[in-house]
């Protein structure tokens, strides 16, 4: 192990935790509903609402990422292999997806989850088809960041089945523990936010109690994820799969420089 990667990685994780705390929302009238979901994401980092979206919704939205994927005055970005398109700005072009990305319950459990105000600085609407070696939304293995806390919804357009490319997590991989034993166990770097295979593979050895999670789910659902824990979009084998998600970020994170970044793919 390095110590000197522990070392970085403890002093960027207790800086960001500090600067949190100072920017820290206080969490009132928790609602049954609200409890529950809260400790499933802090037990797990990740749940799934079933049928938060009616399928007639779910097909609207979904023919609306179409007609944008088709439209050339929208901006959007396709991967290498043609896998996955995406329109990172789609809440900017229609009535529904802007839904989605106000959506107030969706952002009250993440300033719950997170202890702070959070911004969602765009909706991202996407279609994963198959191609030959694709890597899945989000490129394989990762984790958004290793220092900072994240949360994202997903809400399902498709259904999702084991073939169409479904979300998977590494259930736990959102504590900050895991991260300090990666480090020390499995050569992981302090900031090791991209991961192979045999890496994942070796991560899992070091932690025994912790397993990946798939999830296939029905259209309209919705998984609400701490990204700092490891997850990618599976492979896509077969069919489609339409998405949208919300890229909520606290307040004190979204910068001009982070604004900046955005708003060209925007
Ligand atoms: O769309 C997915 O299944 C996951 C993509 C991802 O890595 C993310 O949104 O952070
Ligand atoms: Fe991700």
């Amino acid at each position: 192990m390095s110590f000197l990667d522990l070392a970085k990685a403890y002093t960027h994780i207790s800086y960001e935790t500090i600067k949190d705390r100072m920017h820290s929302k206080s969490v009132e009238n928790l609602s049954e509903e609200d409890k529950q979901i809260l400790s499933d994401l802090e037990l797990n980092g990740v749940t799934v609402i079933p049928n938060y979206y009616s399928e007639e919704k779910c097909d609207q939205i979904k023919s609306e990422i179409d007609n944008l994927i088709n439209d050339a005055t929208v901006k959007k970005w396709v991967d290498k292999d043609g896998s996955d398109t995406r329109v990172y700005g789609a809440h900017n072009h229609s009535d529904k997806i802007m839904e989605f990305h106000k959506d107030q319950f969706l952002t009250r459990i993440g300033e719950q989850y997170t202890r702070c105000e959070l911004i969602n600085s765009h909706t991202l609407g996407a279609r994963l088809v198959p191609t030959l070696n694709n890597l899945g939304s989000g490129g394989g293995w990762h984790r958004d960041s290793v220092f900072r806390i994240q949360y994202k919804s997903i809400v399902y357009l498709t259904d999702v089945t084991e073939e169409n490319g479904p979300f998977e997590y590494i259930l736990g991989s959102h504590k900050i523990s895991t991260i300090y034993k990666s480090i020390i166990e499995n050569k992981f770097n302090s900031n090791q936010n991209r991961l192979e295979e045999e890496q994942i593979e070796n991560f899992l050895n070091s932690n025994q109690h912790l397993y990946k999670q798939l999830y296939t789910a029905k259209k309209g659902s919705v998984i609400l994820v701490d990204t700092r824990g490891i997850h990618r979009g599976t492979p896509i084998k077969d069919g489609n799969r339409y998405a949208l998600t919300n890229y909520f970020m606290p307040k004190h994170h979204y910068t001009k420089e982070v604004e900046k970044k955005w708003k060209q793919f925007i």
